[in-house]
């Protein structure tokens, strides 16, 4: 400071030598501050709630002007309750009163202000529904939650609310719910879920909630016959290829294919229109069948065999007639599954539940062959193929 008030006065001497006047040039003294202002949200008093952080520096505001040490650091008297950097930024930390001191320059100039630290403000529910009017749980015989808040089932807004809900079920027997909402299974049954704003009644919705069992009915193939578009089918060593093969429960039976682009046994399908080939084969099962699910078993868990692996179908029909044929499910694809080589069966493939007697299995091009997208492989092979319905019941 010294230094500065020297170099001042060699301006000021300067100064007076060249304009013959008294007056220092602007800036090339210190000015002090002389007082601070708080502005109103500080100087009232600062209201804030647990975990808000305010930024002071904006709100403190020194005079003069023009001083030229406005250096400002901060200071709390509790910081269990809030706490302040030296740069002045305030962090609310616990329900309380604290007061915070403002220093500016090094002349002792300071101002302090108070702090009044709350709880978090409660956020009230504006609106809670249910995504689906109903939904289904497979009953698993054991500790069987569902988060019904966080996953998505019931639908809160804001997602932040801090009112919280009550949770009513029409049969606990079936199902009870926290009030976090958390749904725990405990039966077989349906049992109606009412989710209510704790401090709103009429901000409600309701849930049915259907606890199930599947009870499997995988008919008798014996009397079951099958038509194929490649026919006679391709021969080939050890696999005793027929149009029965795979509906015979015989695992030293396989039914065969020669794919589109592909030769073997006998049937050379190199030269056809790849992209567009189609091979079906249709099944009857002899009379009208209650059907939602059909399942492969592959011709074994060695990689070689991955590639004759069927990964899915172009289109399942149905038909009554056997000449008729209604379409009911497209692209229907497993190769995630059929892509694991211990996975010899498929599981349950699901259609779309139909009563009928024949149904068309529909391939067209290489995308339903070979899991591993590859196209490896010239025939595809199934095992044995079945067909049934899963029925989901509530009862024991
Ligand atoms: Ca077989």
């Amino acid at each position: 400071m010294n230094i500065r008030y020297f170099m001042a006065g060699i301006a000021v001497v300067l100064t007076a030598a060249a304009c013959e006047s008294n007056i220092p040039e602007a800036g090339t003294m210190d000015v002090d501050a002389e007082s601070i202002v708080l502005a109103d949200g500080l100087a009232n008093g600062l209201q804030i709630y647990i975990g808000q952080t305010v930024e002071l520096e904006d709100s403190v505001t020194v005079f003069p002007e023009n001083a030229t040490d406005k250096a400002q650091t901060y200071l709390s008297s509790n910081d269990a309750v809030a706490s302040v950097t030296p740069q002045g930024v305030l962090t609310a930390n616990t329900v309380g009163s604290c007061t915070i001191d403002v220093y500016v320059g090094n002349k002792g100039l300071y101002t302090s202000f108070d702090v009044s630290v709350g709880d978090v403000p409660p956020v009230a529910i504006e609106a809670l529904s249910f995504r689906n009017e109903s939904e289904e749980f497979e009953f698993t015989g054991e500790e069987q939650t569902v988060d019904l808040i966080g996953g998505g089932y019931l639908i809160v807004t804001p997602v932040d609310q801090t009112e919280g809900l009550t949770f009513e079920s029409s049969d606990p027997a079936v199902a009870t719910v926290s009030d976090e909402g958390i749904l725990t299974v405990n039966a077989l049954g349906v049992t109606t879920i009412t989710a209510t704003a704790a401090n709103n009644e009429n901000l409600t919705d309701q849930l049915e909630v259907t606890v199930y069992r599947v009870k499997n009915t995988e008919y008798d193939r014996s009397s079951w016959s099958m038509t194929c578009s490649q026919d006679p089918l391709p021969n080939l060593s050890n696999r005793n290829n027929s149009l029965t093969a795979m509906l015979d429960g015989n695992s030293s039976t396989v039914f065969c294919i020669t794919r589109p682009g592909k030769s073997s046994g006998g049937v050379n399908l190199k030269n056809v229109d790849v992209a567009s080939y189609q091979i079906d084969y249709t099944i009857d099962m002899k009379e009208p069948t209650l059907i939602n699910y059909f399942r492969l078993v592959h011709l074994s868990s060695s990689s070689t065999d991955l590639g004759t692996r069927m990964s899915g179908y172009t289109e399942i029909l149905v038909s009554d007639n056997g000449t008729d044929f209604t379409p009911i499910a497209q692209n229907i694809s497993f190769a995630t599954h059929a892509a694991v080589l211990a996975n010899t069966e498929t599981e349950h493939i699901s259609i779309p539940e139909t009563t009928c007697r024949y149904i068309k299995f529909v391939m067209v091009g290489t995308s339903c062959y070979d899991p591993s997208g590859k196209n490896n492989g010239n025939t595809a092979q199934i095992k044995e193929m079945y067909i049934g319905y899963d029925e989901h019941v509530t009862t024991e």
